[in-house]
């Protein structure tokens, strides 16, 4: 088994002890950040899998994802690029009633990376808690919203409806998520929408230039 196969088995096992180590290791062996990164996503995927058909419980998806944790810590540094903050400050949390946070702190990482000043506002976070957010801090040009479940995507609406309608101006909205779509995204309002952490990068930074 190659290291990269050996993190994605533990990580699926929740082996939160071995993980960090074994990202080292991997990187070690020359295995590049993103592919590392990549290998701990598709691991979640066969979590969520198994857990939709029943083999696996919340208990180990959580310990699945706090193993995950441990693995993108030591990836992080990696990661970082531009940190002059000169695209302005980012909001970025997870819509009220949600607690799925991994793939919010990936695109958090990247966002950061790319040379905005992250504010991360955490997870459950009700509408009017993100406008407080970009009324105490200066110079937001971007506000992320984060979803993972269908029956949160009434509060991704909240979320943007209720930033749209606080008269605040001078950023963007986007949003994303695993149930949500480009199309979805337009029907609430929200300015942009990207389906990785990647492409995160490249619509915020579209979105900030315009
Ligand atoms: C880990 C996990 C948990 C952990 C979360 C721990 C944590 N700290 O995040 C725990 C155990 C808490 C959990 C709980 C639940 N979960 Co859960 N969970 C998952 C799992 C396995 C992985 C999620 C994940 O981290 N993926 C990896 C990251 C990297 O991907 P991502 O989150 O999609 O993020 C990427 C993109 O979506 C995008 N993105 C994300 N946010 C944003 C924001 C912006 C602005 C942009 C641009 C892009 C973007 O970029 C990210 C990086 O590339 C998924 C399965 C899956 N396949 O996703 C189920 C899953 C999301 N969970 C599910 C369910 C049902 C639940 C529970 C309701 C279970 C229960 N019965 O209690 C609870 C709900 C709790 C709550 N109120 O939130 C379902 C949702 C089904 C649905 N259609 O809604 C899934 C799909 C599992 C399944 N197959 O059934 N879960």
């Amino acid at each position: 088994m190659s290291k990269i196969e050996e993190v994605k088995a533990k990580v699926e096992a929740g082996k939160t002890k071995l993980v960090a180590g074994l990202v080292q290791e991997a990187l070690d062996e020359g295995n590049s950040p993103n592919d590392i990164l990549q290998a701990m996503v598709d691991s979640m995927g066969v979590v969520g899998d198994k857990f939709s058909s029943g083999e696996l419980f919340v208990p180990e998806m959580l310990i699945a994802a706090k193993a995950m944790s441990k693995g993108v810590d030591v990836l992080k540094p990696l990661m970082a690029g531009d940190s002059s903050n000169s695209l302005g400050t980012c909001i970025i949390g997870t819509v009220e009633g949600d607690l799925h946070d991994i793939g919010k702190n990936l695109v958090s990482m990247m966002i950061e990376s790319a040379g905005f000043n992250l504010v991360d506002i955490g997870v459950d976070v009700p509408a009017q808690k993100f406008v407080d957010a970009i009324k105490e801090n200066n110079n937001v040009t971007l506000v992320a919203c984060s979803g993972l479940l269908t029956t949160t995507m009434p509060a991704l609406k909240e979320a943007v409806q209720t930033i749209k309608a606080s008269g605040l101006e001078g950023f963007k909205v986007i949003v994303g998520g695993a149930p949500v779509t480009p199309e979805f995204a337009e029907e609430i309002g929200a300015d942009g929408y990207a389906p990785d952490a990647g492409s995160a990068v490249v619509k915020a930074k579209e979105l900030v230039k315009a």
